[in-house]
């Protein structure tokens, strides 16, 4: 084979934006990889030989399909709905579906490259995808909601199953939609098979699967504080979201002892300088899941501050948490952080620190874990919850919280393995996940030659 001329980290982010025009949130998750791949695969020739990164960066087939529904007035609502297929080189595509207004190709294909080199770091065997809708379903009745569902999967079946891609939760998808959605796979295939994760724990679904991604996220922030000497008791700690990641987050976080003392949705974000405790939790859960309210009501129930339109990185605190969404943290907000004496950052959202965010946190020293190894948890679980279908078992609480803390100790010990320097004691845990997520793909794309 004939060797091919290098390219630098510029020429190589330049061909990436040329042939992707416009998809910036796509451009930042690139880079963040590639600056350090790059770095990584300098001397390692089969890797620039064989086009690695080039070819995980170009997602291996994409979906685009229109969604028609009904609502509940009669009207005919068009949606655009989405599935990118980023690479199977080792596993099944996985990864979540999200429903929010924002959706748009660039998101959903920074999430789907994203996913693989997460799904890596767990060891498991999947590759990595990610879908959607441009749809928003809040104000959407339990039946729209249903009809939304049923059109999206009467596409999306035919592209996806047990041993192809397996979708699950993500923004706006959570225990109903996969619900109405494995309900309408079962439908048109007549086959129960293991293809959507998340589901209900009468059809298929694992212990923990809900709390996981959330869990994994605060193991992930106690082992880098171990590993310095500190630990979560008694820390005060931002959290933003208050959905399925943020909510479990909390919980856990509580377990160990420290003190939340805030929580955010689309309203704003909600202050208690008391701490959020398990009772008040469990309110706050009732209100956003049961109930779909806004945090505003919390306030007013309790002594916490509303602050509208807001986001909460303006308060002091030792730890922060990220649940929310791309981009929440910005450049002046990891600095606001920085000042007020923030030590550590884990990211249980998707990329939600800014490019030079993390570049200061990095800078500072503050310990900060990436959502590809942070929010890994989830996707854990659900690549066990696919191998309880495929053997029609169902595991113990108490395994798959055995396997999912071990899961996230081995994600941050290699973190660790990847991101030392000699003579450093600070571990870049962004370079670390990076390489290592990329090694296993990497080396399986090699064995399969040019396909
Ligand atoms: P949910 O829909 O359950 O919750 C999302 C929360 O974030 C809600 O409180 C929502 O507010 C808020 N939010 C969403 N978008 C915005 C926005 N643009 N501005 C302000 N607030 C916003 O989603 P998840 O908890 O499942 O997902 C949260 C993040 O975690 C996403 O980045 C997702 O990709 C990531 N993630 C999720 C995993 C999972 O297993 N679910 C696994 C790994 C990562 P409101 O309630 O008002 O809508
Ligand atoms: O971003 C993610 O890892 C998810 N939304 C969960 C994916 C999954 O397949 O469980």
């Amino acid at each position: 084979m004939a060797v091919s001329d290098h390219v630098n980290l510029d020429q190589f982010m330049a061909g990436l934006k040329r042939r992707n025009p416009g998809e910036t949130e796509f451009h930042q998750a690139v880079y963040e990889v590639a600056s350090n791949v790059f770095d990584y695969i300098e001397d390692k020739e089969i890797y620039h030989e064989m086009q690695i990164l080039r070819r995980i960066a170009e997602p291996d087939r994409i979906v685009i399909f229109r969604v028609c529904w009904e609502d509940d007035n009669g009207n005919i609502r068009v949606n655009r709905g989405y599935r990118v297929q980023n690479n199977n080189a080792i596993g099944p595509y996985k990864g979540g579906i999200r429903f929010h207004p924002s959706v748009n190709l660039s998101i959903l294909k920074f999430l789907a490259f994203e996913q693989t080199f997460k799904n890596s770091l767990t060891d498991l065997p999947m590759g990595g995808g990610k879908g959607g809708a441009d749809f928003n379903p809040k104000g959407k009745s339990d039946n729209e909601i249903m009809r939304f569902c049923q059109s999206f999967m009467t596409e999306l079946y035919r592209h996806i199953g047990a041993d192809i891609d397996v979708p699950a939760g993500d923004i706006g998808v959570g225990a109903r939609e996969i619900g109405y959605l494995f309900g309408q796979y079962k439908r048109l295939t007549n086959r129960f098979t293991g293809v959507l994760t998340g589901k209900g724990m009468e059809f298929g679904g694992s212990p923990i699967r809900k709390e996981a991604t959330g869990y994994g996220t605060v193991y992930m922030m106690d082992d880098m504080l171990t590993r310095r000497g500190h630990s979560i008791e008694g820390k005060t700690c931002l959290i933003s979201g208050a959905g399925n990641v943020a909510i479990y987050a909390a919980e856990k976080l509580i377990e160990l002892g420290g003190k939340v003392v805030t929580m955010s949705d689309s309203s704003g974000y909600i202050y208690d300088k008391h701490g959020i405790d398990a009772d008040k939790l469990a309110y706050l859960t009732d209100l956003k899941v049961n109930r779909r309210g806004q945090l505003s009501e919390y306030a007013e129930k309790t002594h916490a501050k509303h602050f509208s339109s807001q986001r909460p990185w303006n308060v002091p605190c030792d730890l922060a948490i990220p649940c929310a969404t791309q981009n929440e943290v910005s450049r002046a907000d990891a600095q606001t952080l920085i000042r007020n004496g923030c030590i550590a950052v884990s990211e249980g959202a998707n990329m939600p620190v800014e490019q030079d965010g993390i570049k200061d946190f990095v800078k500072a020293r503050v310990l900060f874990a990436p959502s590809k190894a942070a929010n890994a948890g989830g996707v854990a679980i659900s690549g066990l919850e696919m191998s309880q279908n495929s053997v029609r078992v169902t595991w113990s609480i108490d395994e798959l919280q055995a396997r999912l803390r071990n899961i996230m100790r081995d994600i941050h010990d290699r973190c660790v393995e990847f991101g030392s320097e000699p003579g450093n004691d600070y571990i870049d845990y962004v370079k670390g996940a990076n390489v290592a997520g990329f090694i296993k793909v990497a080396n399986a794309m090699v064995a399969y030659g040019v396909v």
